[in-house]
């Protein structure tokens, strides 16, 4: 009786839940959302009465209706006196609520939105135009006779868990005009972002113009070339790229963003970072003899200003127009990635650390980021910084900028700074969002949506009062290959909607699944806002699991309304070939090549999958250590069919400093002739062969027996190869392997890394 209760409750939820899928699809989820029963008729009688609204609120509301009024038939009348009436959607100020909360009641009389501040009445506004019908916000809705719209009645209370909601746009890299930016920050406006981080100096470009050193956007803003294909290819274009912000611009890109509740924080970069500056002024660098050229490679320089007074002067100076520009409490000062080659080198620096008592040069950038922080400070602003200026010590109100994964910012929070979590782990949106080889270029890394919405940004590390310095989430879109309109919103969207629902949303109202429900449907009103966003999160995936002793491959995507449809034959799938109901069970080596189908069309990138089964694949085992970041793509990466490749890191399992332990289970006892396996030595990237590998078996998974053992065939540490080591059993049976392969250990002296904790890579197992 009581589990057919609890069946039926069930039932009633999912429906309730899909109810409020199918007609809610509010990005980010608000607090609370109670579907209610009714509708409330929008029609051409229907008017908006605002009586409380300020100026920018009147604008934005203004906006708002002309663009309903210019894609339908409505005509929408807007009152900012008079008397409040049923059929009206009505703006009330509301001062017991929070800062950017509102709520906003649909009911069939009236639609009643409460705010307090102008943000509020955004918000509450952009939320009312994710409800309303997407026809109504269509051109050709003018064509739609009737003009009675049916509006879900809904009571929705909203606030935002975090106060700094922030995508960083590095227009350094790659200039981007002015009409860009207008456009990046509509975009934003949309998924209540609150601050536009603009990085606006770099190595390659110092694009602000400041009044008083006008070489710095003269020769600063100005590179003779820029590197074509990945860094590692070398090869430059030959084109100079250009451009920079005039102090007017910036004015009216402010009062542009402020009309849309966005802050615009500038970020000038200091102590380095800094080459495009002191190729402008060489005197700020250490090498005053040296002549600088505005950078054109990308990644860390050595040209790092000077810790003299001289430079002190200067960049004090370059930020009191920076800070009379800018009206933005925060002014960020970048403060990461400053080598301290130069500074180890030139006299002058190593008088002043003895003068100072400093001592090291990490010490010297700290004393460099505390005079900056003291002189901003003094003006009544606070900086923020990357997590490197933790080091050394800090005033108490620098907010620290978490980059280098969250460990920085959690250290930053239990010493009391305010912290905005924008780690590379989560938040780069310059990195990969799909299969590399199927994608335009990008920088590296790996980082498709669903990882981006999964991030956390309060660690459990933290006490309730030190989770409270965590402030804000940021989305970074570094554009060292980014150099399109186009392409920077393929990139940033839709992750940084996923980042604005982190941002946003509280813990316990995020579900990847409702999320990606939810996404999906926001796409017509993406495509409507011409958008160039990617839709590759659709793409069909495939998942390993064992059935019978086999390896059996799942389908799926996330695109619910799309067939998947595959081929087993390495041939480009088509609309004809094999839908995938259940999962494909692979007993022999198979290219599998898989699709979502619209209406007949392959919609979007073939999965393709080459797999090379043997005895093992598919097959579970247990590991003594985690492997560390490096699960080999899926969760049984040892033995997923897919061996690693020394052009692609992602399909290894990787462990730092420890051995790999394991013991696999083939599921039932078979004959056992040979066991292979290879290990990745990529020296630069610290991954050397293991020292030794044991291998035994057993039929009981108790007594282990035919130790075999192999040691690494060379002592080179510094060539990049994959070591294959096969063991011959002859035949003997068993059901259990265990395998050990011994930890390389700490990198020798005089190889990348030296003296750390080397990497074991290990991929695949295989047994015949
Ligand atoms: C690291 S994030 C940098 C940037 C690069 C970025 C590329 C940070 C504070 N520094 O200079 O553009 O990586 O992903």
């Amino acid at each position: 009786m009581k589990k057919t209760l609890l069946l039926f409750s069930f039932a009633l939820l999912f429906s309730i839940q899909s109810f409020a899928q199918g007609q809610f699809n509010i990005i980010p989820m608000p607090a609370r959302i109670e579907p209610q029963k009714g509708v409330f008729k929008l029609s051409a009688k229907t008017m908006i009465f605002a009586p409380d609204a300020d100026a920018s609120l009147q604008m934005l509301i203004t906006n708002a209706v002309n663009q309903l009024n210019s894609t339908s038939k409505l005509e929408i009348q807007t009152f900012w006196k008079g008397k409040e009436l049923d059929n009206m959607i009505v703006f009330k100020e509301n001062n017991s609520l929070g800062d950017e909360a509102y709520s906003l009641n649909i009911s069939p009389l009236k639609i009643v939105i409460n705010y307090k501040s102008t943000r509020g009445g955004l918000y509450a506004l952009q939320t009312l135009l994710q409800i309303l019908p997407l026809e109504l916000l269509t051109p050709s809705a003018k064509n739609i006779p009737t003009q009675v719209w049916d509006i879900p009645t809904v009571i929705i209370e909203d606030k935002p868990r975090f106060g700094y909601r922030g995508i960083m746009l590095d227009a350094a890299r790659h200039f981007f005009p002015v009409t860009d930016i207008k456009r990046f920050i509509d975009i934003m406006s949309l998924y209540k972002f609150n601050t536009l981080h603009w990085h606006l100096t770099d190595d390659q470009g110092w694009r602000i113009e400041i009044k008083k050193y006008p070489r710095l956007t003269e020769i600063g803003s100005i590179r003779k070339t820029s590197m074509l294909g990945h860094y590692r290819d070398q090869k430059f274009d030959g084109k100079p790229h250009g451009g920079f912000y005039s102090q007017d611009e910036i004015k009216d890109l402010i009062r542009y963003a402020a009309a849309k509740q966005i802050t615009v924080v500038p970020e000038i970069e200091m102590p380095g970072h800094a080459v495009a500056a002191l190729a402008a002024y060489p005197e700020f660098g250490c090498n005053t003899d040296k002549i600088y050229e505005v950078a054109s490679l990308w990644g860390v320089h050595d040209d790092v200003f000077c810790p003299r007074e001289s430079t002190f002067k200067f960049l004090e100076d370059v930020l009191t127009e920076v800070m009379a520009l800018f009206p933005s409490k925060y002014i960020h000062i970048g403060g990461d990635e400053c080598p301290k080659t130069q500074w180890k080198q030139s006299k002058f620096c190593q008088d002043l650390m003895r003068k100072e008592g400093l001592k090291d040069e990490h010490e010297l950038q700290s004393y460099f980021i505390k005079r900056i922080d003291k002189f901003v400070s003094s003006k009544g602003k606070s900086i923020i910084g990357w997590d490197e200026i933790l080091e050394g010590g800090l005033s108490p109100n620098a907010t620290v900028m978490s980059w280098r994964g969250v460990e920085g910012g959690i250290a930053a929070a239990k010493q009391n700074h305010d912290v905005i979590m924008s780690p590379t782990t989560f938040n780069y949106l310059d990195y990969y969002q799909a299969e590399p080889a199927t994608e335009p270029l990008a920088i590296g890394g790996f980082l498709p949506i669903e990882k981006t919405y999964s991030f956390e940004p309060v660690s459990d590390e933290l006490s309730a009062e030190q989770a409270t310095k965590i402030i804000g989430v940021q989305a970074n879109v570094w554009t060292e290959y980014i150099d399109n309109e186009a392409y920077l919103e393929y990139m940033t969207y839709p992750r940084a909607i996923a980042v604005a629902e982190v941002a946003w949303s509280g813990k316990g109202m995020k579900n990847w699944t409702d999320f990606a429900y939810r996404l999906r449907q926001h796409f017509k009103r993406l495509e409507l806002a011409k958008i160039n966003f990617s839709p590759r999160f659709l793409d069909v995936k495939a998942t390993p699991s064992t059935a019978n002793n086999k390896m059996m491959i799942t389908l799926s995507s996330l695109d619910s309304s799309a067939e998947i449809r595959y081929t087993t034959d390495g041939t480009e799938p088509n609309a004809n070939a094999t839908q995938a109901f259940a999962g494909i069970v692979l007993d022999k080596n198979t290219i599998l090549k898989a699709n979502i189908f619209r209406k007949g069309k392959a919609v979007g990138k073939t999965l393709t999958k080459s797999y090379l089964i043997n005895k093992a694949t598919g097959h579970t085992y247990s590991l003594v250590n985690q492997p560390k970041g490096y699960t080999g793509g899926d969760t049984y990466g040892l033995t997923n069919g897919i061996k690693g490749t020394l052009a692609e890191m992602a399909g290894w399992v990787g462990f730092s400093g420890k051995d790999l332990e394991t013991v696999l289970d083939l599921g039932q006892v078979l004959d056992i002739n040979t066991l292979t396996t290879n290990f990745n030595q990529t020296p630069w990237a610290w991954i050397l062969h293991p020292k030794t590998l044991e291998v035994s078996i057993s039929i009981d998974g108790q007594t282990f027996t035919d130790k075999q053992m192999a040691t690494r065939s060379t002592n080179d540490v510094s060539t990049s190869t994959i070591e294959t080591r096969k063991l011959n059993f002859g035949g003997k049976k068993a059901r259990y392997v265990k395998i050990k392969a011994e930890n390389y250990g700490k990198i020798p002296v005089g190889n990348a890394g030296e003296g750390q904790d080397a990497w074991l890579f290990c991929d695949e197992i295989e047994i015949e």
